[in-house]
């Protein structure tokens, strides 16, 4: 298919490049290295060969969540978010922009995500889990309280907002000891994204904002097979999940979550979340530089779905989320 849009797509500043290295054996890190840092060479080229006419850029990860001090996260997302409309500007028909923002503090992020939307003609934002406050160990979930008045703004802005991966800190890593294999894409990434989600929704967040719009990378995280069971875990059990949401949380599931194909390139699994979510809300996307275009596309392209649901999730249902012109 041609004219795919991808809104899982990585690039890197210099600041934050190594955060992606312990993720690769060293052979594959130069290759790694190679791909995110280039934006107008060889990853044109494969967009060109597979269809793939626009990028939905973001930063790597953990990046900005992992910078303790916040005025130097705000620092970084700005220096982030600067290069990155730049290079937007020179091919806004083939890339556009999420922020990324110093969640560190959250009167801060609004004011970047402000910046980037208005000034900067950004179309949403990435954040990548948990930020790091001050002490490596202080960390922030995004549906405490504290996130209220960001999440306001965000709503105003009416952007959506790409919920992305990052590795649980070491001490809520234990499950992992003696089996590390299972960190970061493997397990450790679904896991712990699945999880923020699940909070966003219980939290009552989109009782407040019910056209707030997440978005889950990697087939929504495992939550489409798992969200039946949410709500029905020992359903003969009078009120057995209280939490400060108003509805039954597959409805949040169901009305505020958008998915992408990043990285699980599995029929079974586009198919399966075709029936829970809808091929309204779910769209492609590739992960590149961590996974590749190749992969993604070929797939993609010969999955055994209708014309129809292929062009809303390749094309059309990023279009209309994001509000691209085309
Ligand atoms: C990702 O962005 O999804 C990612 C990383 C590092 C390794 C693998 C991966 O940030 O998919
Ligand atoms: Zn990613």
């Amino acid at each position: 298919m041609k004219g795919k849009i991808g809104l899982e797509e990585h690039f890197a500043i210099e600041d934050t490049l190594m955060d992606s290295k312990g993720f690769f054996p060293d052979d594959v890190w130069a290759e790694v290295k190679d791909r995110i840092m280039d934006l107008h060479g060889r990853r044109l080229r494969l967009m060109d060969e597979y269809g793939m006419q626009m990028m939905i850029l973001s930063l790597n990860a953990p990046a900005v969540q992992a910078i303790l001090d916040p005025k130097k996260a705000n620092e970084i997302s700005r220096k982030a978010n600067d290069y990155l409309a730049e290079q937007v500007r020179k091919r806004p028909d083939r890339y556009q922009a999420l922020a990324a923002l110093p969640l560190q503090d959250p009167e801060l992020a609004a004011r970047e995500l402000e910046r980037c939307v208005k000034d900067l003609g950004m179309v949403g934002a990435l954040a990548n889990g948990f930020s790091q406050i001050g002490d490596p160990n202080n960390i922030a979930y995004l549906d405490e309280k504290q996130y209220a008045p960001f999440w306001d703004a965000c709503a105003k802005l009416d952007v959506p907002f790409y919920l992305h991966p990052r590795n649980p800190l070491p001490q809520d890593s234990r499950i992992y000891k003696g089996a590390e294999w299972l960190m970061g894409p493997i397990w450790a990434f679904g896991q712990e994204t699945a999880v923020h989600a699940l909070r966003l929704m219980g939290s009552g967040l989109f009782d407040r904002h019910p056209n707030l719009q997440i978005v889950l990378g990697h087939m929504g995280e495992n939550l489409t097979f798992a969200m039946w069971r949410v709500d029905n875990a020992n359903a003969w059990i009078p009120n057995r999940n209280n939490y400060p949401a108003k509805k039954k949380i597959g409805e949040y599931f169901q009305n505020n979550f958008h998915i992408t194909v990043s990285g699980n390139f599995h029929t079974q699994a586009l198919l399966n979340a075709m029936t829970v979510i809808g091929s309204d809300r779910i769209m492609f996307s590739t992960d590149w530089p961590f996974e590749n275009i190749d992969h993604a596309a070929v797939w993609f392209d010969a999955a055994p779905i209708g014309e129809a649901d292929r062009l809303k999730i390749g094309r059309t249902n990023a279009l209309r989320l994001f509000k691209l012109k085309g």
